[in-house]
């Protein structure tokens, strides 16, 4: 059993495609998916603005509200929560060059929109958190925006999701190497800069998923504990990476167990999760899975981090205390390794 509660996206049971092929498993619905995760051990669901309410850009305000009722209402049938709603600010066509920095006023607007859809969706789910994955907002072209205009804009469309709900908490996943040119949010310390500038900063905090801070040549357990330094670590996103490669969403420890235990000691030291944080699982399973077991790396994840967690409870601390006093960390490291393997 773990201390923590799981969750994972509809995304994360994919059908396989990558950007050099197809689909490669078929397609499961919504409500299968939300019966298999709770069935696994999860908790809760993240969402997308367009996970629960497809097609949304055609609805009306009053359209979308009445289409969230009904997925919370599954969401109920089978005993899960919501975690967080991100806007898709990267599939449509009114974000090609950015959302909330774009060059296109237009296009600006359109990325407030769905922001604010987000909120709407995310207070019907029951949820408080709403989650920025910046996929679009920096360049692909240099010098094609201004990065000071770029991350003003950044901010004051987050000051108006603060001002339009009073509860609502803005978490920013940082990751650097999307746009895959230039990103204006790469890492925790920028995260909390913008948060630092809002009009309230408590209210805004950071998601630190393993492989972004890995691509970004960061240790994921250290983005960690920078967030938490500041209490603003509001979600993490568990995974792995192997190496400076494609955004690859490894399950977790799979690349990595002793950065894999370092990240689930810095969580179980600072009672991450006492505030109601979650623990999100941003795998995706290899292409070469069949349909029959196509859950098999958000259970693994799952189990990685109970057995990381039973590594945690058993580290002695006083040979930890011994060590850092004769500053023997040849002996601490070995003790690490030892534990780790047996
Ligand atoms: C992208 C990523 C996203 C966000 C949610 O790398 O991690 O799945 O977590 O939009
Ligand atoms: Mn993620």
């Amino acid at each position: 059993m773990s201390r923590f509660k799981f969750t994972a996206g509809p995304w994360n049971v994919h059908e396989g495609a990558d950007a050099f092929g197809p689909e490669v498993r078929k397609t499961i619905s919504i409500e299968e998916k939300f019966k298999k995760f709770k069935e696994i051990g999860l908790s809760g669901v993240q969402f997308h603005d367009d996970d629960a309410v497809p097609d949304m850009n055609n609805m009306s305000i009053e359209e979308i509200k009445a289409e969230a009722a009904n997925v919370k209402a599954l969401l109920d049938k089978y005993g899960l929560v919501a975690e967080f709603v991100a806007p898709r600010l990267w599939m449509d066509s009114h974000t090609t060059d950015g959302g909330f920095t774009s060059n296109s006023a237009e296009d600006r607007e359109f990325a407030m929109w769905r922001a604010l859809r987000s909120i709407d969706i995310a207070k019907i789910l029951g949820c408080d958190n709403i989650v920025l994955w910046l996929a679009r907002e920096g360049t692909l072209c240099a010098e094609s925006k201004s990065p000071v205009e770029g991350i003003n804009r950044l901010i004051s469309a987050i000051n108006k999701m603060l001002e339009y709900d009073k509860d609502i908490k803005v978490l920013i996943e940082s990751k650097p190497n999307e746009p895959i040119d230039r990103s204006f949010c790469p890492t925790i310390g920028h995260v909390m800069a913008v948060s630092a500038a809002t009009i309230d900063p408590k209210r805004v905090g950071a998601v630190l998923e393993s492989a972004h801070a890995i691509l970004a040549g960061l240790d994921p357990a250290i983005e960690m504990a920078f967030a938490l330094t500041f209490g603003k670590l509001g979600s993490v996103h568990l995974n792995d990476q192997n190496g400076l490669r494609y955004d690859q969403d490894k399950s977790f420890g799979s690349e990595n167990i002793r950065s894999a235990f370092n990240q689930i000691k810095v969580l179980c030291d600072n009672n991450y999760g006492a505030n109601g944080e979650m623990v999100g699982l941003d795998v995706k399973a290899m292409r070469t899975q069949k349909d029959d077991d196509c859950y098999r790396h958000l259970i693994n994840s799952i189990k990685m981090v109970e057995m990381l967690e039973a590594k945690v409870a058993k580290f002695d601390k006083a040979f930890e205390a011994k060590c850092i006093a004769e500053r023997n960390y040849e002996a601490l490291e070995g003790y690490i390794l030892e534990l780790l393997m047996n």
